[in-house]
């Protein structure tokens, strides 16, 4: 049994079971094509010059977009030449910033914006304008997530601010948009140095761009919109968001690696309870855990081609070797046999031999996704460590049970040849 193609087709396996096999394989396809393909559109708009390239570049943490102090930098008018970058899922689309005299076309960009858009920040430099509030209008709605962002809160002492926030917040209390401060391109602060003589002199020293509570917030909203999946492995969120924020995406991805690995695992010991394999085979029967390896690595951002995957899965499958070379027979069937209720004798053997398939695809699923989730590594103990360690953390009565239960509910109906 070297993949799940071989699996659907097998016909020892009963059709209603492979319809349900394969009902659960395409619900990971799915979550894979969410992460990959599903595209979130993040447009920044706003007046000339309060900050709109530096801030798309802030989030994303590299300088795609060139920033100027001259009014209107970003020049390409018309909607269609919007300058956009593609960080994974995520796309950012930056507009020219206009002054206050051209407001049919910026009425028509707003439109555009909105209809585009996922997330719109609007972005300001300071108090909004009357001109700025009706484009505002126009972009807000009770569908639309825009985020008005009170942008080079460097300049601002924390009195102003609160003022500013004070005034943003009435003025815009009809609309449906959430106010974040941010400093994408902060002056360089001038520090007073005092030497031990006593005497003293300046240093400047630069500051990093605060985006912070304007990234926190795009996560909030792509997760009212449920659309965390996709965004999963753009690097806008790898670094400096809040521990909240960070748990999530952590659980997420846990969620979705566990949905992964159980489907293969039911794959796999429903294949093994089909066709039995000695024992001593099932660590090497490799093809369902190969593709499970590379649907896991592109969750983790990965994407391993499949000869890679093939080669890890062989490493793995070479420490459980080891590991559990002396359980991995006798001992293990005996025990996988234990979980195998008495009174369907026919299926008994079968049962806890597909129990075996899928702890053995259960302990390279989780050795794979613990490689991943440390960045590609094994750590510094490497991998014989890791999977000891996880084998020792799992506890393999409870997973057998799990899996006997599943594959007996399973094959219940499995005619008697
Ligand atoms: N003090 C301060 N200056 C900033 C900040 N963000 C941007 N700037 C400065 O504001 C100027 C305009 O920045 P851009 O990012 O080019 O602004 P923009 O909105 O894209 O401008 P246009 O494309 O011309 O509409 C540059 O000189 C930036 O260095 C900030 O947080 N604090
Ligand atoms: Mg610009």
């Amino acid at each position: 049994m070297n993949s799940l193609r071989q699996l659907f087709d097998d016909d020892s396996i009963p059709a209603a079971v492979r319809a349900q096999l394969k009902n659960q394989y395409a619900s990971v396809q799915q979550l894979i094509e969410k992460l990959e393909k599903q595209q979130i559109h993040i447009v920044a708009y706003g007046k000339v010059s309060t900050g709109k390239s530096s801030l798309l570049n802030a989030l994303m943490g590299s300088h795609h977009f060139a920033i100027s102090p001259l009014h209107g930098e970003t020049k390409n008018n018309q909607p269609l030449d919007w300058q956009s970058m593609q960080q994974q899922s995520i796309v950012l689309i930056d507009t020219p910033g206009t002054d206050e005299f051209d407001g049919e076309v910026r009425e028509k960009m707003a439109k555009q914006a909105a209809q585009q858009a996922d997330i719109v920040l609007f972005v300001l430099a300071g108090d909004l304008s009357e001109s700025e509030l009706n484009q505002l209008n126009l972009i807000a709605s009770p569908e639309k997530a825009v985020l008005l962002v009170l942008n080079k809160s460097d300049l601002y002492s924390p009195d102003e601010i609160q003022r500013i926030q004070q005034s943003l917040n009435e003025k815009t209390q009809h609309l449906n948009v959430r106010l974040v401060t941010a400093a994408s391109d902060p002056r360089p602060q001038v520090i007073l140095i005092q030497q031990p003589d006593g005497s003293e002199h300046q240093e400047t020293k630069n500051v990093d761009p605060d985006v912070i509570n304007l990234k926190n917030e795009i996560w909030h909203i792509l997760e009212q919109e449920g659309k965390t999946l996709s965004a999963l492995n753009a690097s806008l969120f790898a670094t400096d968001i809040n521990r909240q924020v960070a748990e999530n995406i952590v659980q997420l991805r846990q969620n979705a690696a566990t949905k992964i690995i159980k489907t293969y695992c039911l794959a796999k010991g429903i294949g093994v309870a089909c066709n039995p394999i000695p024992v001593a085979d099932l660590l090497f029967a490799a093809g369902i855990d190969v593709a499970m390896i590379r649907q896991l690595s592109r969750l983790y951002g990965l994407n391993l081609s499949k000869s890679d995957a093939a080669k890890l899965t062989a490493t793995i499958m070479a420490q459980l070797a080891l590991l559990m070379g002396a359980v991995w027979g006798v001992n293990l069937l005996s025990s996988a046999l234990k979980t195998v209720s008495v009174g369907l004798s026919t299926t008994l053997t079968a049962t806890a031999q597909g129990a075996l398939g899928y702890y053995a695809t259960y302990l390279v699923g989780k050795i794979a996704q613990q490689y991943f989730a440390q960045g590609n590594s094994w750590g510094d103990d490497g991998p014989k460590a890791l999977a000891q360690s996880i084998v020792k953390k799992l506890d393999r009565n409870s997973i057998l049970q799990e899996a006997s239960d599943q594959i007996m509910a399973l094959l219940k109906n499995k005619p008697k040849k």
